[in-house]
């Protein structure tokens, strides 16, 4: 296994792969692409069929269906079956199919002549938000905003995963300079949505949209305490409005189902693995549930 010490790590002249160097991952991390198995996926009756699982990129795509439905579109009805990333279901032959990235969210979307295949969050939630005519403004300039923080989204949030939390709950080893690297450039990030919150209610101006769908997983997460168990060491009371913000999105009927779609992990009562009914978060018992595994 290579060293993890940075002070002592010399990079080889060529890097080589190392299947036990991925910590708590290293069961599916793998430099290459594509799938290492057969599996079909599962379909159900509704015109979007959803592969995902609960984590923060995951929950912004049920946010938003939810949300739809909320808004009386019934025609945002969707089957979401539970892809367990930590047993590699993401690099099944049918799911690479849909993302030939292997990670979750993926949609089908089967409404129309053609099934048409969705991956990526943000442009999951844009087609989304185009295909029914909502939670994006059609006025140039609210849309450009609503766009660029949908966008800083996707280009920060992997330094609050990938980077930060990444080093600070999950790598073997606690490390200062990634640590500190990451925190800085985190808490960097906090300070841009709260001086933007203080200015407006929603993240893209005085309407909720699918800047506010992308981002309140992640940064709301953080600030609520609901992610990487960092509440603490990033001083997460300093950024009041993006408080207040995280708070008031919390509460959203569509929110709290959405937060419960794909849930694999946590108290039982919070998980409902797949969802095929409306039904299905009014019927959800105990017993109904697997016991979590992840
Ligand atoms: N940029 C992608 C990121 C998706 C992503 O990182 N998904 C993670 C879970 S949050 C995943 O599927 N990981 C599985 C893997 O890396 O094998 C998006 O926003 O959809």
């Amino acid at each position: 296994m290579a060293d993890t010490n940075t002070d002592t790590y010399t990079p080889p002249k060529v890097w080589t792969f190392d299947s036990e160097n991925g910590g708590q991952f290293a069961n599916i991390n793998r430099p290459v692409s594509g799938p290492t198995h057969e599996q079909v996926l599962p379909r159900g009756k509704h015109p979007f069929q959803l592969y995902s699982l609960a984590t923060p990129n995951g929950v912004k795509v049920t946010v938003m269906l939810e949300e739809l439905l909320a808004l009386g579109f019934s025609a945002a009805e969707y089957d979401a079956w539970l892809i367990r990333i930590n047993k590699g279901d993401q690099f099944g032959s049918g799911f690479v199919e849909v993302n030939p990235n292997s990670k979750i969210p993926a949609l089908m979307d089967y409404s129309g002549s053609k099934p048409i295949r969705v991956f990526e969050s943000g442009s999951i939630l844009m087609y989304l938000a185009e295909k029914f005519g909502v939670l994006l403004p059609t006025e140039p300039a609210a849309r450009a905003e609503c766009l660029s923080w949908l966008f800083w989204q996707m280009g920060s949030a992997p330094y609050l995963g990938g980077g930060f939390g990444h080093f600070y709950a999950y790598a073997p080893t606690k490390m200062e300079y990634p640590i500190n690297r990451f925190a800085m450039e985190v808490k960097r990030e906090l300070d841009v949505l709260d001086k933007r919150l203080a200015e407006s209610r929603y993240v893209g101006g005085d309407d909720y949209s699918i800047a506010d769908i992308a981002i309140w997983p992640w940064y709301g997460g953080l600030v609520l305490g609901q992610l990487y168990d960092a509440a603490e060491f990033l001083a997460v009371h300093e950024y009041t409005h993006v408080l207040r913000w995280a708070n008031d999105i919390a509460k959203r009927p569509a929110v709290i189902r959405g937060r419960m779609v794909n849930r694999a992990m946590g108290p039982l009562a919070s998980q409902l693995h797949e969802r095929h009914d409306a039904s299905d978060f009014a019927t959800q018992t105990q017993d109904k549930l697997a016991p979590a595994s992840e």
